[in-house]
């Protein structure tokens, strides 16, 4: 071909393939278009070959550069027209999928777990009578868990409370906290000065586990000290705590326990709410007929308490003659399980969304 001859044949099919690449409707008509005039067999290859065949350089140069002109223009119009029509077959894709008469999902709001219901509550409750909230640490030494609550290392009475003891190496004396009642004695040591009330919430460790009983538990525990705080004073306050925690009228029962941090010691019952204290009947009872909740007894032990023993006080650098005060460690899961009618501890800890959607909090 000639010089003229490859310039027609550029302008005469550049505007048919420019008018197919533009206006192709969809992907087919647009790949048939785009082999038609820009594969192997259409119009630019054929002129570009010819170009090859031209002897006179300036006429070379000329065509050449037409050829490429002619070319990344139609490639441009390919390029634009692809991305309109994936465009478009996205958008058709998706009003496929919308369905706007479908019912709209509901979305599920969280709730609180009702152990930290059942923990904020009583803290606020401690909180209207004046305690002020404390913290101490779960891994901790033995001589704030046991030494400076009067258990020393032969103490038969840390038996009662089955032990995790931590690996810290050559240290032999480091525990995960059997109970809160450690942080008494950090709180006093760290006062020095009565009058002295703080609660401090945590979780501690024994080796129990059974429907009652769980290896790791929360307490609250309470302390004042201040000059003649009496055991009435103790008694007041922990009516008053289950009243506002349960419900008015709810009774207390104290029965003389053994602290080796507190003399005298009680462990302290609340009548069952499942069965309003009878033991049996009503709808938390078993198949024999005694409450699954209270295990027909009318009464749940939530807690132990008692007025602090001198020689904590002595431990903890205060003057027993001089100040007297009361301690109690409440069990939180203990409290959910008689507030909420729970027959066994370990739902609490399940994370089964059947069973927490119940609790309203
Ligand atoms: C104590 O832990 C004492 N530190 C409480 C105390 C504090 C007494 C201050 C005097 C002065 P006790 O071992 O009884 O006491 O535990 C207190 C409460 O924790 C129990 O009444 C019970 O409600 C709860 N509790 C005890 N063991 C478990 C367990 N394994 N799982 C769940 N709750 C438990």
């Amino acid at each position: 071909m000639t010089l003229v001859e490859i310039e027609q044949l550029l302008d005469q099919s550049f505007v048919a393939a420019k008018g197919a690449l533009s206006g192709a409707r969809n992907a087919a008509e647009l790949e048939a278009a785009r082999v038609q005039f820009l594969g192997q067999k259409g119009f630019i290859q054929a002129a570009k070959k010819s170009v090859g065949q031209l002897t006179v350089v300036d006429e070379k140069k000329r065509a050449g550069k037409l050829c490429n002109d002619r070319d990344r223009e139609l490639q441009e119009a390919y390029q634009h027209n692809l991305s309109r029509i994936e465009q478009q077959d996205r958008a058709a894709a998706l009003a496929e999928r919308i369905d706007v008469t479908l019912p709209g999902r509901r979305s599920r709001r969280g709730r609180r777990h009702p152990l930290t219901t059942t923990c904020d509550d009583i803290l606020a409750v401690l909180a209207g009578l004046g305690f002020q909230p404390a913290e101490g640490p779960e891994v901790e030494h033995d001589f704030y868990n046991f030494e400076a609550l009067n258990m020393p290392s032969d103490h038969p009475a840390r038996d009662m409370q089955d032990t995790f003891y931590v690996d810290a190496g050559a240290r032999n004396d480091v525990v995960l906290r059997t109970h809160t009642s450690p942080v008494q004695a950090r709180t006093m040591l760290a006062s020095g000065k009565p009058p002295i009330r703080v609660s401090c919430f945590g979780r501690v460790y024994r080796k129990d586990d059974d429907p009652t009983h769980s290896p790791m538990f929360h307490q609250i525990e309470g302390i004042y000290v201040d000059k003649e705080v009496t055991f009435a004073d103790l008694k007041g306050t922990l009516q008053l705590f289950a009243e506002r925690i349960f419900a008015p009228g709810v009774k207390i029962r104290m029965r003389p326990s053994f602290f080796p941090f507190t003399e005298p010691s009680v462990e302290v019952d609340v009548s069952c709410v499942a069965c309003g204290g009878i033991g049996h009947g009503g709808s938390s009872a078993a198949d024999d007929g005694r409450c699954r909740i209270c295990k027909g007894t009318g009464f749940l032990e939530i807690m132990g308490a008692g007025m602090v023993d001198p020689e904590v006080f002595r431990a903890c650098k205060l003057d027993p003659d001089a100040v007297t005060g009361f301690a109690f460690g409440i069990g939180i899961e203990r409290v959910a399980l008689l507030r909420y009618g729970i027959a066994d501890i370990r739902l609490l800890y399940e994370n089964d969304e059947r069973f927490l959607s119940q609790f309203v909090g």
